[in-house]
């Protein structure tokens, strides 16, 4: 939490003000896309498929033939992403698989070398800053394509032996430290080719001393990795999967994967995103039906800004290059909502602890405009709302919505709010209190 004795303290080379400051375009915006791209998105089942299905470089390669993603346009992606209320983006430059989107002088595994004939991730930037969003990659640690990265429990071709013998006859040759200096060139080339990139999404460390086990800061050279990072684009905000966990600048930002919004209360405090799906996977997966309502997507989004953090959706484009029809049904009932209540959102975290948090219901609160705003996620069928402790803290109440007024009265300490019968017409009406 932002004050002034901690302002002064350091972590890594700055300041905590400094830190607050470079991070702040982005704690503001508390909501961002994913996008998990990739040829994955062609076997329809799942960005692990290769793992899951212990597929070998050759069983894979029909899905970098077939690549042709006639219908991208990523003009619509970033429309739809701005349309939602998302106020940045963050694209696989190359998931697990080790193909990259992107144009790469140090693997022939490539987008350009597809049907595809050319560098996606340059559209991607172009398409998301002409609509004012920033611009994020994600970049995989793990690559079950290069032929340096030593296997481990988790490659595919480990799936279904995992003795000694067949780790040590697959990784026979295998060095980490060239593959370490591909993903530092890698990087490079994603530093330095694109302009400004605001977020890097490094993917990720799960360390275990036992051979053919983890891999974790030592296996990814993280250490020289972010000092590299730091230097190419000083203002870049980068995620907490590096295993730098002791290290003071090891990461900006943790990131909470898949949980309920019940789990995000713990964070408070923390500088966090919390990463979703619209359904069970990353990629986009043809016959996996259950898909979040709008009502979770939007307790997700209300309930980490009710504690401080950021919510990042993903969506998985098909192997076409576009959103699928119940992506963008989900991204249109966003766009709905944000529309006319994104001001509960934006700029906006807990609320001071002073006010009692309504039964069932979030808070979130706007500390320059000093608004506080009730979420309605009962709306009462009496009309009343109760806010305990609130009298003569308000100047004021409206819908949000529609800036209509709402008639509330003092009830001894108590604010007593009367809602008109009718709901708005929004899954979660938001109360808008001037303090
Ligand atoms: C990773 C990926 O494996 C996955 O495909 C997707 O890209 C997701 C955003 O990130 O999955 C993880 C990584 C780390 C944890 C869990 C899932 N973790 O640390 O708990």
């Amino acid at each position: 939490c932002f004050s002034a004795a901690n302002a002064q303290k350091m972590i890594g080379n700055e300041t905590d003000a400094q830190k607050q400051q470079r991070m702040a375009w982005w704690t503001d915006s508390r909501f961002g896309m994913f996008i998990h791209w990739g040829l994955y998105s062609g076997a329809a089942r799942h960005e692990w498929v290769k793992h899951n299905e212990a597929l070998s470089n050759e069983d894979y390669q029909k899905y970098f033939d077939a690549f042709n993603p006639d219908l991208f346009e990523p003009q619509k992606w970033a429309k739809e992403a701005k349309a939602a209320g998302m106020k940045y983006a963050v694209l696989t430059t190359k998931h697990h698989e080790g193909f990259c989107l992107f144009d790469s002088k140090y693997t022939d595994y490539k987008a350009p070398n597809t049907q595809a004939k050319r560098d996606l991730v340059r559209e991607y930037v172009n398409a998301f800053r002409a609509q004012g969003l920033k611009v994020g990659f994600y970049y995989s640690l793990l690559d079950w394509h290069h032929p340096d990265y030593v296997m481990d429990e988790i490659h595919p071709l480990m799936q279904k032996d995992k003795s000694k013998e067949h780790y040590d006859k697959l990784n026979k040759g295998r060095d980490m430290a060239k593959y370490r200096q591909y993903m530092r060139n890698q990087i490079t080339e994603l530093l330095t080719n694109y302009g400004k990139i605001d977020i890097l999404w490094l993917d990720f460390s799960f360390p275990n001393k036992e051979k053919g086990k983890g891999k974790g800061k030592d296996d990814w050279g993280s250490v020289e990795l972010l000092k590299l990072i730091r230097k190419l684009q000083p203002g870049i905000i980068v995620d907490n999967r590096l295993n730098l966990e002791e290290y003071k600048d090891g990461a900006d930002f943790e990131t909470p994967e898949q949980v309920s919004p019940k789990e995000l209360e713990k964070y408070r405090g923390h500088t966090w995103e919390t990463c979703q799906t619209f359904s069970g996977s990353w990629g986009y997966y043809r016959d996996e039906n259950t898909w979040k309502t709008h009502r979770q997507l939007l307790d997700l989004l209300i309930t980490s800004v009710a504690n401080g953090g950021n919510l990042i959706l993903n969506v998985g484009p098909t192997a076409r290059g576009e959103f699928d029809y119940r992506a963008n049904n989900a991204l249109d009932t966003m766009a709905y909502w944000m529309h006319a209540n994104n001001l509960s959102i934006y700029n906006c975290t807990y609320a001071p602890s002073s006010f009692a948090v309504p039964e069932g219901d979030r808070l979130t609160y706007n500390p320059k405009t000093k608004k506080l705003y009730v979420h309605l996620f009962t709306y009462p069928a009496d009309g009343v709302l109760t806010l305990p402790g609130y009298a003569g803290k308000v100047k004021y109440v409206q819908f949000l919505n529609d800036h209509s007024e709402i008639a509330s009265k003092a009830n001894n300490t108590d604010l007593v709010v009367t809602l008109p019968k009718n709901k708005p017409p929004y899954e979660i009406p938001v109360v808008e209190l001037s303090l």
